[in-house]
């Protein structure tokens, strides 16, 4: 059975420009246990205190997952993964001549007895051990065989295939990993793939079907450099390509807005799984194909992942499309007026660069010439302001937190000075508010955005 080993928290945290707090880690450790991974590597105890406390205490979590501990080879870091109370370390050690020779300063059988000595030292201890012979893919294959079979017999029952600097293809990979699972004593295969070509997960599929177990994975592909396999892409390949149903899909995009949010790390809109535009459709030939069968453009359903699909309406979409936004917003128009308010989306989107909701509303309401109040809800918007130079910012800040409409004030860099988040009842509430903002004494300049959608400020 396939397994997942995910790395968010490890390999994740090293993330350039990315730490992650100790509460967080255990939260992002209960996520993935939730989710149903096999194995969440939490840290290397030896990083830091910190990173051993978060070690520790998810290792205390009681959770279904196999906690796991990275460490280099040496007796300290072993001891500390011990201390932590994991069931499980990692002794990584690398193997390639550039490795061995650059950093290390070792040969090949010294190599072997070190790494050998260390997976003894472990195995005193009572733990499990996983041995990542690094930069496995660069590493002569005669020699890659050889310290890996010695250290199973020192006692490791798991290797991991490291594609350190991601330079295999698919091809390779596969060729690579069904040639160690002939030549290596009885063991679990790790697949650790790098991304650095845009390969990782296809690499690491390659690698399962040439016998390996287990997929190393991080949530949004974090890690160094670019990263390895999202765990939400590879949970996604692994049901669709592979009929895997251990993992629970429905909450792997919580999970990714969650470490978004905490990490600072933002995944692109066209991220597979998770990014925003990924059930999104955009031309009429693609809306007009979706809204007559999902099928036409969607290989599966996204609500298996709890996501909806999403029709974007622009100068690119046709009527049907358009008909059915104006008839959520309960808005019926005639055949005549949906072609003329579909000629002024087209000339709105060669003008503006969005066009939001309320954009289409007041298209129609111009060339229907009939009212549409549909926007009576709750509204919300982002105001940035600019200050003359000669006023001082916080007596702007002070007046705005006077108005009923703001909700909060925030001084921020950049062009503008100042951001608040405005809550009205309607588009006309809107305006009437800019129009006093504008008069205020010392505001320059605003600019406005009306909030679309606001995602969930907390997890699950
Ligand atoms: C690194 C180590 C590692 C280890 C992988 C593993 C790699 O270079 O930081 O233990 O499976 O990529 O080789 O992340
Ligand atoms: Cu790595």
């Amino acid at each position: 059975m396939v397994e997942i080993l995910d790395s968010t928290l490890r390999e994740g945290e090293q993330t350039p420009y990315v730490n992650f707090l100790v509460d967080e880690k255990l939260e992002i450790a209960r996520k993935l246990d939730h989710i149903g991974v096999d194995m969440i590597e939490a840290g290397d105890p030896s990083v830091s205190p910190k990173v051993f406390q978060a070690v520790k205490e998810i290792a205390s979590l009681g959770l279904k997952a196999e906690i796991v501990a990275h460490s280099l080879a040496t007796r300290s870091g072993i001891a500390k993964a011990k201390e932590c109370g994991v069931g499980r370390v990692v002794v990584f050690y690398p193997t390639s001549k550039i490795h061995l020779e650059a950093k290390m300063n070792k040969g090949e059988d010294e190599a072997i007895e070190y790494v050998c000595e260390h997976i003894r030292y472990a195995r005193e201890l009572g733990l499990k051990v996983r041995y990542t012979p690094e930069d496995a893919s660069r590493t002569d294959f005669e020699f890659l065989v050889r310290v890996c079979n010695r250290a199973i017999e020192a006692g490791a029952d798991r290797i991991s295939f490291a594609d350190t600097l991601g330079i295999l293809q698919p091809h390779e990979m596969y060729e690579r990993v069904k040639a160690l699972r002939e030549r290596l004593l009885p063991c679990k295969i790790d697949l650790h793939c790098h991304n650095d070509y845009g390969l990782a997960l296809a690499n690491a599929l390659a690698g399962l079907r040439a016998g390996a177990d287990c997929i190393h994975t991080t949530v949004n592909g974090m890690g160094e450099r670019t990263g390895i396999p999202d765990l939400s892409e590879t949970v996604l390949a692994l049901h669709q390509f592979m009929g895997v149903n251990k993992y629970e899909l429905r909450h792997l995009t919580e999970l990714s807005s969650y470490v978004e949010r905490i990490s600072g790390f933002f995944i692109a809109p066209n991220k597979p799984v998770t990014g925003m535009n990924a059930f999104s459709h955009k031309s009429g030939v693609h809306t007009n194909g979706v809204l007559k069968d999902p099928r036409t453009y969607e290989n599966f359903d996204p609500a298996i992942l709890g996501r909806e699909r999403r029709i974007v309406i622009d100068k690119y979409t046709g009527k049907r499309a358009v008909a059915m936004r104006l008839s959520e917003y309960g808005v019926e128009v005639s055949p005549e007026e949906l072609e003329a308010i579909v000629e002024e989306i087209k000339r709105f989107g060669d003008e503006h660069k969005i066009l939001h909701d309320a954009d289409i509303v007041e298209l129609a309401e111009r060339v229907t010439g009939r009212m549409i109040d549909v926007f009576p809800r709750d509204l919300n918007a982002i105001v940035m302001i600019a200050v003359e130079s000669h006023v001082y910012t916080g007596a702007v800040v002070r007046r705005l937190k006077n108005l009923k409409q703001v909700a909060n004030v925030y001084e921020i860099t950049g062009e503008y000075d100042i951001s608040a988040y405005v809550k009205v009842s309607n588009v006309s509430d809107l305006n009437n508010f800019i129009e006093e903002l504008r008069s205020m004494p010392g505001v320059k300049l605003t600019d406005t955005r009306i909030v679309l959608k606001k995602h969930a400020e907390n997890g699950w």
